[in-house]
Parts: C-alpha cells; structure tokens; sequence
C-alpha cells in the first residue's frame, strides 16, 4: 500500500528510514507548496515525541481508561446529564465529537452551527437520538451572532459544563481577503476572534453551575506549530509583533494579516490556530486557579477528509488523504478524532489544565509541546488583551 502511495508523489520527496524521526525534501512543489532543502523537524510529532515523565503517566491512563464512558469524574456520585456546547457540530470533527459524546447517554449536546437544516441533516444522518441534542444557531463570523447565541443558551436554563470550540474556516486558495460582519479577515474573524468573544461570554455560565469536571477546550493543530514538520510547510504561522491584528485586520488602514503582512489564506489559518493555541494558555494562567475549570486545547490527528479542505484545489483534495495514510501516517479518520476529543471533554484522567494534547500511533494520548511562538505568555497576553478590545469586552 505504502509503495501505490508513494508513486502518486513526485519523486523530491524522500522518505524517512523506519526509526529515524526527520526528512528531506528537495525544491518540491507537492500540493501546491514550495519547500526548501533539509526542513529539519519532527516528521509527526504525535509519533516520535518523547512525551515527558508526567505525559506517560498521563498516556497509561488514557490507554487503560475507556475514553468516553464516564461522564462523571470516578468517585464522586453521577449525576445529571453534562451538557456541551460544540461549535461547527454539522460536519467533520465537531460532527463526530457530538455523535460520540451523545452515544453514551451521558451528554447533552449544545450543537451551535450556522447552518440549521444542515446541522439537523447531519445528525439525524449520524444517527444521534433527538433526546440528547440541541441545535442552536451560531454564526462566528459575526459578533451580534455570537452574543445572540449567549442569550439563547441562557434563556434555555441549561447548565453549561463544557465548551468546546472547534468550528474553523481554512481559504488557502483565496486571493484577496473576506471578511466577518465586523470587518475582520475572515479565518482569523471567525476561528480566533469570535470563539473568543463567545468562550469569554460562556465561562461566567461555566463557573455558574457544579459539575464535577467543567472544561473549555479549543481545537488548535499541528500546522500552527513550527517545532514540527507540519508546521514548516510554508507559509509559517507567525504573528509578528501584531501589528494587523492590533489595527483591527480590516484590511483598509490595517493589514489583514495578524503580522502586517500581505494577505495569504493558509497563513491565516495557521495563525489562527497560534491564536487559539495561546489564547487556551491565557485561559488556563488567569482562571484555573480561581474556577477550577480545565481549559484544554489538542490536535486530534490529521482528518484529512473532512470539509475543511473544501476550498482547496481538486488536485489536493484527491491526494491529501492518501498522502496522510501511507506516507505521513498522520491521518485518522472523523470518528476517531471525534472520539479523541470526546475524550477529552470527558475523561476522567485528561482534567489537567494548560495541556495541549495530541496522541500517539496506538491512539494513546500525551501532553505534546507547543512551537516557542504558540507558548509564549506575552503574545499569548497581547494578543488576549488586543482581541479584546476588538470584540468590545475592552
Ligand atoms: P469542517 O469544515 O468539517 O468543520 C468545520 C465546522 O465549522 C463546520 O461545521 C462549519 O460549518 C463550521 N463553521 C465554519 N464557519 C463557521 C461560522 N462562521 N460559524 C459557525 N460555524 C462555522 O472541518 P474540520 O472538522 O476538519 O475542522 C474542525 C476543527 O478541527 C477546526 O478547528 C480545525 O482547525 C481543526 N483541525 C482540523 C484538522 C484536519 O485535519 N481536518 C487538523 C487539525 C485541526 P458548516 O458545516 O456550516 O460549513
Ligand atoms: Mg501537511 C508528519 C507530517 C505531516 C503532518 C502530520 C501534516 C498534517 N502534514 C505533514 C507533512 C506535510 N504536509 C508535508 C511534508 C507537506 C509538503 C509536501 C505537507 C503539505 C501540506 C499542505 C499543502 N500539509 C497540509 C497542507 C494543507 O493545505 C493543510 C493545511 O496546512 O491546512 C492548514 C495541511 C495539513 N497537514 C497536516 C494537517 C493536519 C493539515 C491540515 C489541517 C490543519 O492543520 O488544521
């Protein structure tokens, strides 16, 4: 199999010898992109990272521990129904975290999506009973939609135990940027900022209620980290000194890059995710001592057939998954990955804060390192205290 892969490739990309943990490529234009001679990384950092002593402890529990099927933390009395909140529940990963929490009969899920009718189609095709979920509209790219969500959800009276915020935009393909209702560029508007304002609004609702293990946990990935290979494929994540994120990314007296630079899509995103990355991290230094709340981010493996990569070319689409399975051996499919993140929204072992988790080739998840960029506390600070201003907490 690996060999059939191998020959949909050009032939500049070299394979690492089994064991050998990096790879080098010359001038290459795989999938559209242009890499330069001896990238010296990981090649999956989910597989060859040595997790640290407190990671393998964290690793055996999660192996010997069934990853969904205790709502309650062990030891204390189970109680009601935990009710998540998932955004970008009606397709992909947030798909396959909704049905796998539901499964269990232990979770309410809160499926916040833009689209309704493509949520309630999504769900009724996952075969999720109609007891243990809720669609209700969200829309990221627009903040008056973000705070209409937070009155609905309060207005429904349900306690709110864990928030995860996983909907994401990815436009590498665009030329020119787009836009969110306020005028932010569109990826790092709908992925950072508005998952901002709405996780900033949720966790009074969070703090408000007992449940024996609240958590907010934000997706973030390998591609926004550039101690790996994934993360040295340009264009790097790099979000400077902030300067176009701090003139508002509109484009006009600003920059729509978070560095000030000139408009690339897939930059965006992967900046976005150092956003996210970072703003888990300023999370977890101002409110987990005070609340208790486990705040969590992960990369759950490379999903390389969801919806995600809609816009990009035809040619990419049809070799990115195979290139994932047999070469990279990055890839897991939707409902393994939802199952990973269902995983750590409810399980027991996985209630350390500030982690970022990913997993390892036998699905064992450890606590991985993030990029220098992706955990510094003042960027993660700035960029916290310039998001919000933007969204209007500030
Ligand atoms: P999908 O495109 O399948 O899912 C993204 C979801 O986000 C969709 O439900 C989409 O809604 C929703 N969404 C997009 N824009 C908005 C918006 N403005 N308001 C509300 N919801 C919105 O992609 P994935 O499942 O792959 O992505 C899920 C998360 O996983 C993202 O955070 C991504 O960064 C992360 N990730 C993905 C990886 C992968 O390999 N796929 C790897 C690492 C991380 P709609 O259905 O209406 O389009
Ligand atoms: Mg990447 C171990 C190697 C590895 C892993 C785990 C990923 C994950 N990728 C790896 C390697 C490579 N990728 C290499 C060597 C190349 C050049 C040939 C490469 C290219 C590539 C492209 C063009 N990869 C991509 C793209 C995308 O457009 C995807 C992206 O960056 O989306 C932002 C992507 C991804 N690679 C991944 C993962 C998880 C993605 C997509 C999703 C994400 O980060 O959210």
């Amino acid at each position: 199999m690996a060999l059939q892969a191998t020959s949909l490739l050009p032939s500049a990309f070299t394979l690492p010898k089994e064991g050998k943990s990096s790879a080098s490529f010359k001038d290459s234009t795989l999938f559209g992109v242009s890499l330069s001679d001896h990238i010296k990384a990981d090649f999956c950092s989910a597989r060859n990272k040595k997790p640290s002593v407190g990671a393998i402890r964290a690793q055996t529990a999660a192996v010997t521990t069934p990853g969904i099927t205790s709502a309650a933390v062990t030891g204390k009395k189970t109680l009601r129904k935990g009710n998540v909140i998932v955004t970008g529940a009606s397709s992909g990963l947030g798909l396959a975290t909704a049905k796998a929490l539901a499964e269990t009969g232990k979770w309410h899920v809160i499926m916040a999506c833009r689209d309704f009718l493509k949520a309630e189609r999504a769900a009724k095709s996952a075969g999720m009973a109609k007891e243990n979920y809720t669609i209700m509209h969200l829309d990221l790219a627009s903040l008056d939609s973000v705070r209409q969500f937070v009155d609905n959800f309060r207005r429904s009276e349900r306690p709110l135990d864990v928030l995860v915020c996983n909907a994401a935009v990815y436009l590498p393909t665009a030329k020119e940027p787009t836009f969110t209702a306020e005028g932010f560029e569109l990826s790092v508007g709908t992925n950072h900022l508005g998952h901002f304002l709405l996780s900033r609004l949720l966790l009074d609702d969070l703090q408000k209620f007992d449940y024996p293990s609240k958590r907010l946990i934000i997706v973030g990935s390998i591609t926004g980290n550039t101690n790996t290979l994934a993360g040295n494929v340009p264009p790097k994540a790099n979000l400077g000194d902030l300067r176009g994120l701090a003139g508002g990314l509109n484009g006009l007296n600003s920059s729509s890059m978070i560095d000030g630079g000139e408009f690339d899509g897939a930059k965006a995103y992967k900046d976005s995710k150092v956003c996210n990355m970072l703003t888990m991290q300023e999370f977890h230094r101002r409110y987990h001592e005070d609340t208790g709340i486990t705040f969590a981010s992960l990369y759950p493996g490379c999903i390389a057939t969801t919806g995600l990569f809609r816009e990009h070319i035809p040619l990419f689409r049809l070799l990115f998954p195979p290139f994932q399975k047999y070469i990279t051996k990055g890839f897991v499919s939707e409902d393994d990955a939802g199952r990973r993140l269902a995983q750590v929204v409810s399980d027991p072992s996985l209630t350390k804060s500030g982690v970022y988790w990913s997993w390892n080739k036998d699905s064992a998840s450890f606590e991985n390192q993030l990029s220098h960029e992706a955990s510094d506390p003042e960027k993660a600070r700035k960029v916290w205290e310039i998001s919000e201003k933007l969204v209007g907490l500030a």
